[in-house]
């Protein structure tokens, strides 16, 4: 057994940008390897396991498999390309040896393919260059390789970093060439290029014992288990070992059950030596960035650095008239527990409490990485409600920092006015413009506050109407540019709690957009709809038709309702403003006001202008 693991071991993280294959590639990958029944139809994105991975289409979480190549053991680690899951690569990264930079051909490096390289290169990993999708009609193969050139040359901590091994790959067609005359057959030329170009990893079974925790997973049997790379020594099923925590406490346990990967699965084994990636149960207290040493001498791997937080939003019990209705109805207790497990994985997120007892901030790297964690809460019937979120600021020598992103635009020229004009009431400054030579495409890249990128995408996708891509990086922040010069539509609000009515929406609807339909539920403060002006509009959706000799219909009346809006999360998000906040349940979203009366209201607004004044 150990003679076939010894140097038959290679560890590849697959990074790239949002989008440019990589859980494809991994699925090509699999099935060339025969890892599936014949009668199994696997499908796509196998990896992508998690179910709003799978609606959104994107990969969330950082998942390993493993797979034999001619006696060679290759486990892989599949990261996010999306910038608010960056942290899933920061802490991924460092169990590989090596990686592969997967670029489509098309694209080109784009901001991700950037911070991804910059990352592995820094952890000092073997590079081997994937360009992808090469079956696209529109593919440019030696535009993208000069650009990827000049990005290893701008990126490149040593000269050995230059001379990096390509690979021309179509994931979706599951094949891999070396030349790009070869004969496309399968995915073999890209696992030999791994297996020359990428050493096997550098570890001693006989040292004293050090795996890394670097990510945690629960199981109802098991409990906790800590997923991690053995630096040094070797790990054996039962042993007692030490748990190396935060500020160097060491706890004493026993491993319980030890697993390597293999294939889609976790396979039980009795060792796991240096230089493999394991995954052991045996205690709950494991956190990331954890050591697992030995007993006699408990010696602690340098801890994952997690970069911080930009955005902070608050999240709290749900005070609405209609709470507990839906779902369960989380007490303070609750939504404080389940915050607090929530870090034991999610490692890039933050939660403070706030000096109201039923409401907690809680920071993420980005609108998505919070409205994920929010989704999943409310998949769990939870109800809660949160606030629009705000960008985190810092003050440095007295001068006040916020978090500043760079955003890359590709769209046909013909949008670039409008977008021109809303980039800029959104503090935008142009840095670069690229012409596509072989289109009407335009790619703009912008410096632009966090807080100007807050409900950018919507506007994006309506004025582009889905022509277009944007994508965004984040950079050192910088002094804190003026007041956006953006406004909201207004929101129209309820004054009553009841059944809207067809015929109230009928005459409201002429003022802008309802969300509403009707016999919908309201409640005084809720936001059934936006203005056309900036202002807010108090409405009675509630009022019933007159009885009187008028001979309108109720069938009459609904033919003549406009079909109304429904906002996802990430648009509730996009939309609320400081005032405002979501009402989450299992069931709906609903925007409603922080002060549901309409009077207090007022008076808190005037009382807000009086101070303003003195
Ligand atoms: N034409 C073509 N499309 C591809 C190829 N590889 C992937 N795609 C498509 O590109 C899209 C994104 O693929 P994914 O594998 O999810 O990309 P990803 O890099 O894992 O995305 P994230 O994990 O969200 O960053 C999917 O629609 C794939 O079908 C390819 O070789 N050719
Ligand atoms: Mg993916």
């Amino acid at each position: 057994m150990k003679s076939i693991y010894k140097n038959n071991i290679r560890n590849i993280a697959i990074i790239a940008h949002v989008d440019h294959g990589k859980t494809t590639l991994v699925d090509s990958m699999l099935k060339f390897s025969n890892v599936f029944d014949p009668r199994d139809n696997p499908g796509q994105l196998i990896m992508d396991s998690n179910p709003q991975e799978r609606e959104r289409g994107i990969t969330i979480l950082a998942k390993h498999t493993s797979i034999n190549f001619n006696d060679v053991k290759i486990n892989i680690i599949d990261t996010p390309g999306h910038v608010d899951f960056s942290g899933e690569i920061q802490r991924t990264i460092n169990m590989a040896d090596g990686c592969l930079l997967v670029v489509d051909a098309f694209d080109g490096p784009m901001p991700q393919t950037r911070y991804v390289l910059a990352e592995a290169l820094k952890n000092g990993l073997h590079t081997v260059v994937v360009i992808n999708k090469i079956d696209r009609d529109s593919a440019n193969i030696s535009n993208t390789i000069e650009s990827i050139q000049d990005l290893f040359l701008d990126l490149a901590t040593e000269e050995k970093q230059l001379d990096f091994p390509i690979v021309y790959s179509s994931a979706v067609q599951g094949y891999s060439i070396k030349n790009l005359n070869d004969p496309k057959v399968d995915m073999k030329p890209l696992f030999e290029t791994i297996i020359e170009n990428i050493p096997p990893p550098n570890a001693n079974q006989n040292a004293n014992l050090q795996m890394l925790t670097t990510a945690l997973d629960y199981d109802n049997h098991l409990g906790s288990i800590a997923i991690g790379r053995v630096f040094n020594g070797t790990l054996h099923k039962s042993m007692h070992a030490t748990l190396i925590g935060q500020n160097n406490e060491v706890k004493e346990f026993q491993i319980d059950k030890l697993f390597t990967f293999s294939n889609l699965r976790r396979q039980e084994t009795d060792h796991v030596i240096a230089g493999d990636i394991a995954a052991i149960s045996g205690t709950n207290d494991f956190a990331i960035g954890d050591t697992i040493s030995s007993i006699d001498n408990p010696k602690p791997l340098n801890r994952i650095s997690i970069e911080k937080p930009t955005v902070k939003m608050t999240f709290g019990v749900n005070t609405s008239p209609f709470a507990g209705q839906d779902g369960k109805h989380a007490t303070s207790r609750i939504l404080w527990n389940r915050l607090v497990d929530e870090l034991k994985t999610n490692v890039s997120l933050k939660i403070e409490k706030t000096s109201h007892p039923d409401e907690f901030f809680v920071s993420g790297r980005g609108e998505l990485h919070l409205s994920v964690l929010i989704e999943n809460m409310r998949r769990e019937k939870l109800e809660f409600q949160v606030s629009k979120p705000n960008v985190i600021t810092h003050t440095k020598n007295n001068i006040l920092y916020e978090p500043y992103e760079l955003l890359t635009i590709d769209t046909k020229n013909e949008y670039i006015g409008p977008l021109t004009e809303e980039l800029s009431k959104r503090l935008a400054t142009l840095v670069d413009i690229k012409n596509d030579d072989n289109n009407d495409s335009i790619r703009h890249i912008y410096q632009i506050p966090t807080r100007g990128l807050i409900g950018l995408r919507n506007f994006f996708l309506r004025i582009t109407r889905g022509n277009g891509f944007m994508n965004t990086e984040i950079i050192e922040p910088k002094p804190l540019k003026g007041e956006l010069k953006t406004s909201r539509s207004g929101a129209i609000i309820s004054t009553e709690t009841g059944t809207a009515t067809a015929y109230s929406i009928r005459s409201i609807q002429e003022h802008g957009e309802l969300f509403i339909s009707p016999q919908t539920l309201v409640y005084e403060g809720m936001i059934i709809g936006k203005q056309n002006k900036p202002s807010d509009l108090n409405v009675n959706v509630c009022k019933e038709k007159k009885l009187t000799n008028q001979r309108s219909s109720t069938s009459d009346i609904v033919e003549h309702i406009n079909i109304h809006v429904e906002f996802s999360l990430d648009e509730s998000l996009s939309f609320i403003s400081n005032d405002e906040l979501i009402e989450v349940t299992p069931k709906v979203f609903r925007i409603r006001k922080k002060i549901l009366k309409s009077n207090q209201r007022e008076k808190e607004l005037k009382n807000k202008s009086k101070n303003s004044n003195f």
